[in-house]
């Protein structure tokens, strides 16, 4: 048999095919389980040994030259392959790069961020506590004691669970709370805002069962009413960024500041909108109820621990979905709440921004 003829054959075949396809059928043909240089090896078997030794050499070498020219030729073709997708793949390096997709940070958060910002200039701390509270830091301790109304007004969350007292556990309406621990934990003086979760069973157009408080709470000797006003003011004029707020103080009733006032800020109407600042007694102007406030109870001093004969001190509480509302113009309570990411997009702040007095507390994104 003529080997050298095989191989000849055998090579420009495989010099011939033209992609890796080919290629491998071209192995499978020769080199295969039922290839034919795997057949001619098998007939090594069934020779003498002088025959063996005569043509085994050849047969070798012939597997030897179609199994290493397979090799060059797959290294060619693979070569040729990616050289051909180098020449149409380009990359434009000059083209920016495509965005990551970044959250926002929702106007609550915003709103919490801003008011810890603001008091923090006035030497307030952050206060934060439990949302599970027991009825005697969420009630007793602030002079609503069982049955009275104002207990019934809150529209409590109650567990099953009891305290110690055998009172039902709830959850908290309101962070007073907070503070009534912070007066029982630090002892006075304090000066700290406590924004947080609060929960009322309440659900219609304005009223959502959870929502956001903020409460603040100075206590220290000698503390006015006079501390009060200033406080607000500076507050509330650092939060809309408008040195015209005007407050009027008007006479209220909360079972835990005595006196109590509620604070109302003027507006203007403008473009058929409301716009904070300017007296509310000015023509086409209004007052808005903002905030309740007062000087804390004798009773409430008491049961955080403190005497009431050395410690005196002034309180409020706002709603901070209603702060941002006002602040960045959202109509309904509900959006805030449903998890939409197109009002969060469109209502949230660049998480880059952290709100700064200098900087501005209220960059919008
Ligand atoms: C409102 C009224 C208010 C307080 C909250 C308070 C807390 C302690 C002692 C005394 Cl520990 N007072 N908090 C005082 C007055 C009003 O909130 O309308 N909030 C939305």
């Amino acid at each position: 048999m003529d080997y050298a003829a095989s191989r000849d054959e055998a090579l420009a075949r495989i010099a011939a095919a033209q992609d890796l396809g080919a290629l491998e059928t071209l192995r499978v043909e020769f080199l295969g389980k039922q290839g034919s240089v795997s057949g001619l090896l098998k007939t090594l078997g069934g020779m003498s040994a002088d025959e063996r030794q005569a043509v085994g050499p050849q047969i070798h070498a012939l597997r030897e030259s179609v199994s290493e020219a397979l090799t060059t030729r797959k290294a060619a073709l693979e070569s040729a392959a990616l050289d051909a997708q180098l020449a149409v793949e380009t990359i434009d390096l000059t083209l920016p790069a495509s965005e990551t997709p970044r959250g926002s940070i929702h106007p609550v958060s915003q709103v919490m961020d801003e008011l810890a910002e603001i008091f923090a200039d006035m030497g307030f701390a952050v206060a934060t506590g439990p949302e599970i509270e027991d009825d005697w830091h969420n009630f007793t301790a602030l002079n609503i004691p069982e049955s009275h109304p104002a207990r019934a007004m809150h529209d409590t969350f109650y567990f099953p669970d009891k305290d110690g007292e055998g009172r039902a556990m709830l959850l908290r309406t309101h962070t007073s709370p907070v503070q009534i621990r912070a007066m029982l934990g630090q002892g006075a003086p304090i000066r700290i805002i406590a924004p947080g979760r609060v929960y009322r069973s309440d659900s219609d157009a304005t009223h959502t069962p959870m929502f956001h408080q903020v409460e603040g709470l100075v206590i220290d000797r000698g503390i006015t009413l006079g501390h009060l006003k200033w406080t607000l003011e500076t507050f509330l004029k650092a939060f809309f960024e408008r040195d015209d707020i005007v407050l009027r103080l008007r006479p209220s009733y909360f079972p835990f500041t005595e006196p109590s006032v509620e604070v109302d800020v003027g507006f203007a109407i403008v473009n058929g909108k409301r716009v904070l600042g300017g007296s509310g007694d000015a023509p086409g102007h209004g007052w808005m109820e903002l905030l309740g406030s007062g000087m804390v109870n004798r009773k409430v001093i008491a049961a955080g621990g403190l005497d009431p004969d050395e410690w005196q001190g002034f309180a409020f509480g706002a709603g901070i979905d209603r702060l941002a509302m006002l602040k960045y113009g959202m109509d309904d309570l509900r959006a805030f709440f449903d998890g939409d990411v197109r009002w969060a997009a469109h209502y949230g702040f660049n998480p880059h921004d952290v709100p700064t007095l200098s900087g501005g507390v209220g960059t919008a994104a």
